[in-house]
């Protein structure tokens, strides 16, 4: 049997408040005791993640007084040099506190937007000053419950005002950081704007910096959308977009569960990590989930490990379909290509489009062809399965 050990080159991160939730819910108070963050880093060094991304003030509360903060900071600092964990991403909340009730960047009250920005500069101080390189934007107050509170293209103009703004900080203060923003439709608004994944690759073409711009998809969010996780993780790869991920698991059509890795949709999680591994993807892969509500923290730990293991386990089953002649003999022969049509690919021309005009299809031959997806598929499942 392999050796599924998580090592520092497989990037794993969880966030303070996904080891650190405590299980409270719209129904119930927490169930587990609150750690300190210096404590959650000796938890992530025990079951070993190799870092360790939060919120502001998952780290620093929002009243915390100036010596609050070093005494924090000191303690949260001794604990990363302890277990050799590090800080690859760090964010801003900017969804707890009652100020954001309305949003933050897209709140209709001046105030509200500038002290996000305010808090958002001093959090980013913060994450570089802790080696941060990656930067998350999660607005989950950004949104409405009636579209007569806010008008939607001036929340566009205002989302991408804050973000023109705050690249333009990270220039000025020569910082190494790049941005990753996180879609999610709906939870705790109503609805959210800059819904998908989708929506955020468009939107970031719009920035004065893209370049400084990319996303951080999460499984749950894309489920709860209804949509192809894979497909849209491929479309940010592709467009050299993917700063981050959020890796957990989802039922369809449920609220944002955040289950650990891989707990409920198996095949896909497999097609993910297959994605990511193929493409060389060398970003963190977080896992922004958290634990049932029935568990202690050694139930935590579980958790935890558990996320890792599968997607390591997922990752050996990904080498290995890419190894099995039977797969790959049916992979090659349904992209089988006799180069008689390379003639009318690539680069338009206009004798090109004539010729291609002229050419006959015998349309009833072509799809009188049988794709043989069910064999493959069926091939995939016991590559899952384990008996292959
Ligand atoms: C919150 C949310 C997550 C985001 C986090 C970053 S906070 O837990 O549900 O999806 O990634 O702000
Ligand atoms: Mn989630
Ligand atoms: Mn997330």
């Amino acid at each position: 049997m392999s050796d599924y050990t998580p090592k520092p080159e497989h990037k794993f991160t969880f966030g303070l408040w996904t080891v650190g939730n405590v299980g409270r819910d719209p129904f119930g108070a927490p169930v587990r005791d609150a750690k300190s963050p210096a404590d959650l880093v000796r938890l992530l060094g025990e079951v070993g993640a190799w870092g360790v991304n939060f919120h502001d003030n998952d780290l620093i509360p929002i009243d915390a007084t100036p010596s609050e903060r070093d005494a924090i900071l000191k303690e949260f600092k001794k604990a990363l040099a302890e277990t050799g964990l590090c800080v690859p991403m760090t964010t801003t909340n900017l969804f707890s506190d009652p100020i954001f009730k309305d949003g933050a960047f897209t709140s209709n009250d001046p105030k509200v937007r500038a002290y996000a920005l305010q808090k958002t500069m001093n959090a980013i101080d913060l994450g570089v000053e802790l080696g941060a390189k990656v930067y998350v934007f999660w607005g989950g107050r950004e949104g409405t419950e009636t579209d007569a509170a806010k008008d939607p293209l001036t929340a566009i103009k205002r989302t991408r005002e804050a973000m023109n703004f705050l690249c333009e900080y990270v220039l000025d203060k020569k910082y190494d950081l790049k941005f990753a923003l996180e879609a999610k439709p709906n939870e705790p608004r109503g609805d959210i704007y800059n819904s998908t994944t989708g929506h955020m690759l468009a939107f970031i073409e719009t920035l004065d910096h893209p370049e400084m711009v990319g996303v951080n998809p999460e499984v749950a969010h894309e489920h709860m959308a209804g949509l192809n996780f894979v497909h849209g993780v491929a479309q940010a790869l592709e467009a050299g977009k993917l700063f981050h991920i959020d890796l957990n698991d989802q039922a369809f059509g449920r609220y944002d569960q955040d289950f650990r890795f891989g707990a409920v949709n198996l095949k896909s999680a497999f097609f993910l990590v297959k994605l990511l591994e193929d493409n060389k993807y060398d970003g963190s892969r977080h896992f922004d989930a958290h634990a049932y509500r029935t568990e202690d923290y050694e139930g935590v730990k579980d958790f935890a490990r558990g996320c890792m293991r599968t997607y390591l386990i997922l990752k050996e089953k990904a080498e290995q379909w890419n190894a099995d002649k039977e797969i790959q003999a049916v992979v090659a022969e349904i992209n089988a290509d006799d180069g008689s049509m390379n003639q009318y690919f690539g680069k338009y021309s206009a004798e090109k489009a004539a010729a291609l005009k002229a050419q006959s299809f015998d349309r009833t031959k072509i799809a009188s062809r049988g794709l043989k997806y069910e064999r493959l598929d069926q091939l995939t499942i016991e590559v899952l399965l384990g008996v292959r």
